[in-house]
């Protein structure tokens, strides 16, 4: 097959938007579309800070070299969560985000989370009634709080994640199955900032993960390949395969899912009503974040709880 654009041979073909593209054109079209969403969904403009959340992963890299190709003021913020899992994968998505940083020129700020509140995350996991035994309840936690803390602290409007369109959907399917209005309502490619919180931005929620991964291969970004060993028979994997199936037989299933769910999001037409008595949000003491529970926020309280065991 040949690329729409040129006489080359096509190296990327996407059936969904029954489109293939040559591996230049295709390095063209990504940021291209990007620039699209950004504007479409109103995520920043140009004279805004933008912090994105690196992990070492293809999504992360690649976003990060999309928005500094596109041209605007982006820093990266990486989390040491101290995981291990046999493969080292923390210190070498550490070692290849620190890389992308140093050979683009760019600034990235790490932050180990065992250096900063005394223990990594498998441990403040095990002293954490949250996950039933998996950490991921307690890094999802710690990794927002985070974020929210060094975009607030260091003075950024936006903060930005990889998340593609594989992620999106298979939140947007858990959160159907059991007809989650609130999170339904929150979710989208923009979560609207507010008093000590930056805005949180997707700008990669339209393309899907195999695009991701031919963008990183074709730009030549090394990214680790290993999922975090976490991730394993996780729920969100089992709805990321459900879904590819769907996809399969039928093409552009995943796009259409998500789209839909927007559009029927903005014309108000989701027939699910923001619950009422809706918490009443207050800085935490400790970190002054906004929280709804009582007293310190979920994480400031986990911590403290880690370091009162630790200390008995
Ligand atoms: S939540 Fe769980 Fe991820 Fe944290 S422990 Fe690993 S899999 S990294 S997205
Ligand atoms: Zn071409
Ligand atoms: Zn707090």
């Amino acid at each position: 097959m040949k690329c729409r654009k040129c006489e080359n041979k096509a190296s990327v073909h996407m059936r969904q938007h029954k489109l293939a593209l040559c591996k230049e054109h295709y390095l063209e079209w990504v940021p291209e579309q990007t620039a699209r969403f950004i504007k479409k969904y109103e995520m920043f403009t140009p004279n805004e800070k933008i912090l994105v959340a690196v992990s070492g992963g293809k999504d992360s890299l690649s976003l990060w070299d999309i928005l500094v190709r596109l041209g605007y003021q982006v820093d990266g913020l990486y989390l040491g969560l101290g995981i291990d899992g046999g493969i080292n994968y923390s210190h070498e998505s550490q070692r290849l985000a620190e890389k992308f940083a140093n050979e683009n020129n760019l600034k990235l700020h790490v932050v180990d989370i065992e250096k900063e509140y005394g223990h990594s995350i498998p441990v403040l996991s095990e002293s954490s009634h949250r996950g039933h035994g998996k950490p991921c309840a307690v890094c999802g936690l710690a990794k927002r709080h985070e974020m929210n803390r060094i975009a607030r602290d260091l003075g950024y409007d936006v903060l930005a994640t990889g998340h593609n369109l594989d992620d999106e959907a298979a939140v947007l399917f858990g959160n159907t199955l059991t007809w989650s209005g609130d999170y339904l309502l929150r979710q989208g490619p923009v979560l609207a900032g507010a008093e000590g919180l930056a805005r949180k931005v997707k700008p990669l929620c339209r393309f899907y993960e195999r695009e991701m991964t031919a963008y990183a291969i074709a730009r030549g970004i090394e990214y680790i390949y290993d999922e975090c060993p976490f991730a394993d028979g996780s729920q969100s994997i089992f709805y990321k395969e459900s879904l590819n199936l769907l996809e399969t037989a039928r093409p552009g299933a995943k796009l259409i899912f998500y789209l839909s769910f927007l559009e029927a999001k903005k014309a108000g037409n989701l027939f699910i009503e923001r619950s009422v008595g809706h918490a009443h949000l207050h800085p935490c003491p400790r970190c002054g974040q906004p929280t709804s529970t009582p007293d310190f926020c979920s994480f400031c309280r986990m911590i403290e709880k880690a370091q009162t065991e630790a200390a008995e």
